[in-house]
């Protein structure tokens, strides 16, 4: 059964693969599974028809049958639990790649994403440029420690994972801020994931929604 996700209609993004569709977009393209996807307005996102789907009234969901998901790390680790890539089938290694799941989202992306929106919904404050700072000195805190974990190694754990897959798109959150440039072993980590070719297929899926093209190899 081809699994249908949602998508930005207009990304705030302008194409730069951001939004979280593409930590989606980027496992199912791993695991080499077809899939369709509706594109949404911000209004039909909070219509009831999306909000049964997804009670915040956000993109990425994932439909397949009578299963229904929301929530991207749990879409990931859907599709990474029941197709072979994204998780190794050793019990320990897995649960290891299970944890970098957990600490991608839920240790480094809350800083990052803390630094985004005030960049988006703080600039014109009084306290923007005292508070920008505090802000950024919070994502090197998460960013000096996983540098220190990654040291110079190609993957989180050993081979590949959906771990990786996550942090990968976690830290693409930094784009343009120059951070991410402050720790190389990262840069480097995060351009080896975007040069893998699920990623690069992905990528250009969410760049012709952008463009107006249709979606390459489908
Ligand atoms: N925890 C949820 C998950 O992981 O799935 C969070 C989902 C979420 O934040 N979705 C956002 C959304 O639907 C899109 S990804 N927002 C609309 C709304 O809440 O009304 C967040 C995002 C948006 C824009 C950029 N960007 O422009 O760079 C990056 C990321």
């Amino acid at each position: 059964m081809t699994p249908t996700i949602t998508a930005f209609a207009r990304s705030p993004d302008r194409g730069r693969g951001l939004a979280r569709d593409m930590r989606v977009r980027w496992a199912l393209e791993e695991v080499g599974r077809p899939y369709d996807v509706r594109l949404l307005s911000f209004s039909e996102m909070k219509e009831p028809a999306h909000r049964r789907l997804h009670p915040f009234g956000q993109i990425p969901t994932y439909e397949a049958g009578d299963l229904a998901l929301f929530e991207s790390g749990a879409i990931v680790f859907h599709i990474a639990e029941r197709h072979a890539g994204l998780l190794p089938d050793d019990a320990n290694a897995r649960a290891r790649a299970i944890t970098w799941m957990f600490a991608a989202l839920s240790t480094v992306e809350p800083p990052i994403v803390d630094r985004s929106m005030a960049m988006v919904l703080e600039r014109d404050k009084a306290w923007h440029a005292e508070r920008l700072p505090i802000l950024e000195d919070r994502v090197r805190v998460r960013l000096g420690e996983l540098s220190n974990r990654l040291g110079d190694a190609a993957w989180l754990d050993a081979a590949f994972s959906a771990g990786d897959l996550l942090m990968v798109t976690v830290l693409r959150r930094l784009t343009g801020s120059g951070l991410l440039e402050e720790y190389p072993n990262l840069a480097a980590y995060v351009a080896r994931g975007e040069a893998r070719p699920a990623y690069q297929r992905a990528f250009a899926d969410q760049w012709a929604v952008f463009t107006g093209q249709s979606p390459t190899g489908r």
